[in-house]
């Protein structure tokens, strides 16, 4: 495996080579450069999961079977496409969530010189994409499968990330309105989709496979999807910012986060008139407020125990699927991301 992923880091500088070769940035030196700082700011700093999780799936689903270098190569391409993907959502999601670090670094628009010519930046960061997939898999069967498959994933994801950021306002007039199937709705769309199908359905379909015939394992990755977010968010209150690489802005961004719908749930009457008093505000003390909250009703048990019986539950669907293949890709996928720190 770890020459896989040898292999797959490499395939990032072919890549990024190729597009910087685009004559679009012939006038100019400053532009070329641009757009490579900005790539090796944004593109190959995070864990990768999603785009190895292409290479590993396919090669779990070849059952056994060497891998060709084309095969390698092809897989490692469809993997950072994703995280090329992935990039596109941060850049622009850092933007509309007001963060102040990504991957222990400044968050892109933060740079000097930056600001709101990062919005350009990830448009361009979708557009690679396109670029990307017509060079290596233009002569390929499924090309259209592909372009179909990013297409979906990508709106799912954007009606994911409206919701989320309309959701706010609902809380802004009645935090109480918020409830789990709220929050549930938000992360299948902003965040199951391209971080959890997406590279499973990529590996599917380089291997020609239907995607229609496979609802169940959909609907496995996105429930494991729901799980990582949920992650997300109590890390967002409880994780270290110096091991997750990023300082949490949802008490701040009146976020509908799973804390936040846990929280209602659990609250007496006294404990909930100080959520409506400090949800939602930038002060440090009503922040200090709201998770000294979350500490007294206990959230950190109610999570961990969430997490074990989410991953038993997945660990049982898992183990009900009739392909022994399919089972040792879903496994792979819930052992990087259960009890995570980062
Ligand atoms: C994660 O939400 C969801 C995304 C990054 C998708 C963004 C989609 C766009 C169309 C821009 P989050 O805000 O909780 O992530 P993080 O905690 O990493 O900021
Ligand atoms: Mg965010
Ligand atoms: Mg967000
Ligand atoms: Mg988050």
């Amino acid at each position: 495996m770890s020459s896989l992923r040898s292999k797959f880091f490499d395939v990032y500088e072919v890549l990024k080579s190729e597009l910087l070769k685009d004559p679009a940035f012939d006038f100019t030196d400053e532009s070329r450069e641009w757009v490579e700082r900005m790539l090796d700011y944004n593109v190959p700093g995070g864990k990768c999961n999603r785009g190895l999780s292409v290479v590993d799936s396919y090669k779990l689903l070849k059952e056994g079977n060497e891998l060709s270098e084309d095969e390698i190569f092809l897989a490692s391409a469809l993997g950072w496409c994703i995280e090329w993907l992935q990039a596109y959502f941060l850049v622009l999601d850092d933007i509309m969530d007001s963060s102040h670090t990504r991957r222990g670094q400044p968050c892109w628009f933060r740079q000097p010189k930056v600001g709101m010519i990062a919005v350009n930046d990830g448009i361009l960061l979708r557009n690679h994409i396109g670029r990307v997939l017509k060079k290596h898999f233009h002569d390929k069967p499924y090309y259209v499968y592909l372009l179909e498959l990013f297409n979906e994933v990508e709106f799912q994801t954007t009606c994911g990330q409206m919701i989320d950021l309309i959701t706010a306002h609902l809380g802004q007039n009645d935090l109480s309105k918020y409830s789990l199937d709220d929050h549930t709705r938000i992360v299948e769309y902003k965040t199951a989709y391209y971080s959890f199908y997406l590279p499973v359905a990529c590996a599917l379909v380089m291997l020609g496979e239907n995607l229609d015939n496979h609802a169940n394992v959909r609907n496995i990755l996105l429930e494991m999807g729901i799980y990582f977010q949920v992650q997300d968010d109590y890390l967002d209150c409880f994780g270290d910012p110096t091991v997750i690489g990023k300082i949490g802005t949802d008490i701040e961004d009146f976020k509908c986060s799973w804390l936040v719908v846990k929280a209602l749930e659990l609250s007496n009457g006294e404990q909930k008139k100080l959520l409506h008093e400090n949800y939602g505000k930038v002060e440090p003390a009503c922040v200090a407020k709201v998770k000294e909250l979350y500490n007294t009703l206990n959230l950190q048990d109610v999570y961990l125990e969430y997490e074990s019986k989410s991953y038993d539950k997945l660990t049982r669907e898992i183990e009900a699927h009739p392909s022994k293949a399919v089972q040792a890709v879903l496994k792979s996928f819930l052992a990087k991301i259960y009890k995570r720190h980062k």
